[in-house]
């Protein structure tokens, strides 16, 4: 048979070239007469143009001009829309002496809580909320130079279709060592000049963000729906208060507890959204609690990343909307005492440490770490340097995204689950995910960026990656609805299963682009929540299910979501309420609200336990017996009725995301900004 290969091998390849006479000194060269010196080089030179045909020469000057004029061209236009950046790589900026020149983007302090009327239904007389308005707020992103987006801008109504990520990918082969610049259609992104330099001093440790407002704005009157969410919170409060004060976690249908760590777990997780809902008086006695029998002395082990969470994260976070310093002093507490995580020889934290005793240790089946716990604790021991002063805390957590960043095993900004702590090196390679082990992943690159004044570029870039990744490899739409939706991919097998954990996605791409990223991001996260939604929405009780499958192709009778047997259970689990908080927050849409509330309103028909309590339920497909699990998890109370109530509340400044960053326990921190 004839083919190509065959052709080319049966004639000689033709080549082109320019025949090059040598001159006597040239000659010498070849000879090892090497002379170089400047005259020589430059009469060597001449003489190799003279030696060029008419041709040769004229190709060459040719080319010459045209180069000379493109450069002309694109330096004019290009001039306008590009900055260079001239600071230096992000690693440099990450350093801890960084920190000293940090300040809060805002003296935050919400007001102390009013009290709640014990009145359920008589909402009227509830006193309305007064968040203050802290003086001098820089309002929209504090050192971002963001052009076209204007800060109160609607983000859905971006046409924004530039290409970020392969910028950043391009970019980012061309400089390896120095980025100067990230920049896309909409937003050029840019150090600020104003920036205080890192300072190499010791920091002074910072003082709590609660500082009298200035002004006061108009208090805005707490709505219907956000009274029902305190309704369910009081509800569910009634219920732990009575069988498992200071326990881990209400078991509401036994009438008793369980325990995790032995450390009062939902009260301590509820504190800050008790301050934000206004429930004084159980405040003060959750704040008795915490000072009279919180004790962390205590020979238990704990998981790392979840106490790091729900613990260190809402006792800063009590502290800063509080001022009060027992809540620094606990946490200052548990912070330290769960540093001895950090001892293993790749610095890459064990998932589980003893608080008494001061040893950490991995599973007793491996020595790998989650992803996600590892690279989720960033907000929390960064802030807990912050506002003691002492750099430990950030140089551990630092240090492991640092070493992430670099890690090979990355499947374009995708990251598999484990991580060993011997060896530092990623394990289980070739399986991706969004849910479980590796989602609050991407949830920090972007969070810590933005704690941080955006300046850590490292961060963004491996998230902007990231999504591309997610774009590139998880992203399908399901029939017969076209719902978008983010699957796996296990050693390049498409999985169409989505745990509902995924479902945090569509808040953070969309507080992603409220922070000038692509309005792409903002599309997406469209998208995504629609699939969220109709997650409860198709399903029997209209509450989702953990994990859904979703139909690719088109069978009579079938919906987009199918859910398998041992998936139908519903943890009472806050993403989708979360994204929804976000999506409102940003664009004003009421269908998000009224979403929110049809969740509410499920959660009260189906897992609310009469003599108080929530419970998670293991059928979401049974309305006659979505068959009770009795157990409230403390996130209930932490992040799903706070996140509700946010939702449904009308005033930015109650918790302002241009001040504050969440957590991935709904806990918010405060945003750094230059001094
Ligand atoms: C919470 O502890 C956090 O939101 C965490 O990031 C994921 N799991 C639960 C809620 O689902």
């Amino acid at each position: 048979m004839y083919s190509a290969a065959a052709a080319a091998a049966a004639s000689p390849p033709r080549r082109d070239f320019i025949s090059v006479t040598l001159s006597p000194e040239e000659a010498a060269v070849g000879a090892g007469g090497y002379n170089n010196s400047k005259a020589w080089r430059r009469r060597s030179c001449w003489r190799k143009w003279k030696q060029l045909s008419r041709l040769q020469r004229s190709v060459i000057l040719f080319l010459f001009a045209f180069l000379a004029v493109c450069g002309v061209i694109s330096y004019t236009s290009m001039g306008e829309s590009w900055k260079a950046l001239t600071s230096k790589s992000s690693d440099d900026q990450r350093t801890e002496s960084e920190i000293p020149g940090l300040k809060l983007a805002n003296p935050a302090v919400l007001p102390a809580p009013w009290k709640a009327d014990a009145n359920l239904g008589n909402y009227p007389e509830l006193s309305p909320q007064k968040p203050p308005k802290p003086p001098h707020v820089r309002r929209g992103p504090s050192n971002l130079q963001i052009k076209a987006p204007r800060k109160d801008m609607r983000l859905k109504n971006q046409h924004d279709t530039s290409r970020v990520a392969e910028e950043l990918v391009q970019a980012d082969k061309e400089e390896k060592t120095e980025k100067s610049v990230i920049s896309w259609r909409g937003a050029v992104i840019e150090p600020d000049q104003s920036t205080e330099p890192p300072s190499s001093k010791k920091k002074e440790p910072e003082k709590p963000s609660s500082v009298e407002a200035e002004d006061q704005k108009e208090p805005v009157p707490i709505n219907d729906r956000q009274m029902a969410v305190i309704e369910a919170f009081r509800h569910a409060w009634k219920g732990y208060k009575e069988f498992a004060w200071g326990h881990d976690e209400l078991k509401p249908l036994s009438k008793s507890y369980s325990e995790w760590f032995g450390l009062g777990l939902t009260l301590i997780d509820a504190l800050d959204t008790m301050w934000i809902l206004g429930l004084k008086e159980e405040f003060e006695e959750a704040r008795k609690w915490v000072a009279n029998n919180l004790v962390f002395d205590k020979n238990v082990d704990v998981n790392l990343f979840e106490s790091t969470i729900r613990i260190l994260g809402g006792l800063l976070s009590t502290y800063h909307l509080s001022g009060d310093s027992l809540f620094l002093e606990k946490a200052k507490d548990i912070g330290n005492r769960l540093m001895p995580a950090f001892r293993t020889p790749s610095k890459i934290p064990y998932s589980d440490v003893n608080i008494g005793r001061g040893t950490a240790h991995p599973p007793r089946w491996t020595s790998d770490s989650t992803v996600a716990e590892v690279t989720s604790i960033q907000l929390e021991f960064r802030e807990l340097s912050r506002l003691t002063g002492d750099q430990k805390f950030q140089k551990a957590v630092d240090e492991v995204m640092k070493h992430v960043h670099t890690l090979s095993g990355k499947n374009d900004g995708l990251v598999p689950m484990f991580i060993n702590t011997n060896s530092g090196q990623f394990t289980h390679l070739g399986v991706y995910t969004l849910g479980a082990r590796a989602d609050s992943y991407y949830e920090y690159l972007l969070k810590q960026w933005i704690q941080g004044g955006k300046k850590e570029n490292e961060l963004l870039e491996d998230y902007m990656r990231a999504i591309e990744g997610v774009k590139q490899h998880l992203l399908q739409r399901s029939q017969p609805k076209q719902l978008t939706f983010v699957g796996e991919l296990a050693h390049g097998h498409f999985s169409a299963k989505m745990d509902h954990l995924v479902c945090f996605l569509p808040g953070t791409l969309a507080l992603g682009a409220h922070n000038g990223l692509t309005a792409d991001h903002m599309k997406l996260a469209e998208a995504l929540i629609e699939t969220c939604y109709q997650m409860y929405a198709q399903v029997e009780t209209g509450l989702s299910p953990e994990i859904v499958h979703f139909n690719l192709h088109a069978q009579k009778g079938h919906k987009d979501v199918e859910i398998k047997p041992a998936d139908r259970h519903n943890l009472l689990r806050p993403e989708t309420v979360e994204s929804l908080f976000y999506m409102y927050r940003f664009t004003g849409d009421k269908k998000y609200q009224d979403w929110g509330w049809e969740i509410l309103q499920n959660f009260n028909k189906y897992t609310r336990v009469p003599t108080g309590g929530y419970t998670s339920i293991n059928n979401v497909q049974n309305p006659s017996n979505p068959e009770p699990r009795d157990k409230m998890e403390s996130f209930f109370l932490g992040e799903t009725l706070k996140y509700m109530f946010l939702l449904f509340s009308d005033d930015v400044d109650l918790i302002n995301l241009d001040k504050y960053v969440f957590n991935t326990e709904a806990h918010p921190l405060p945003i750094w900004v230059p001094a």
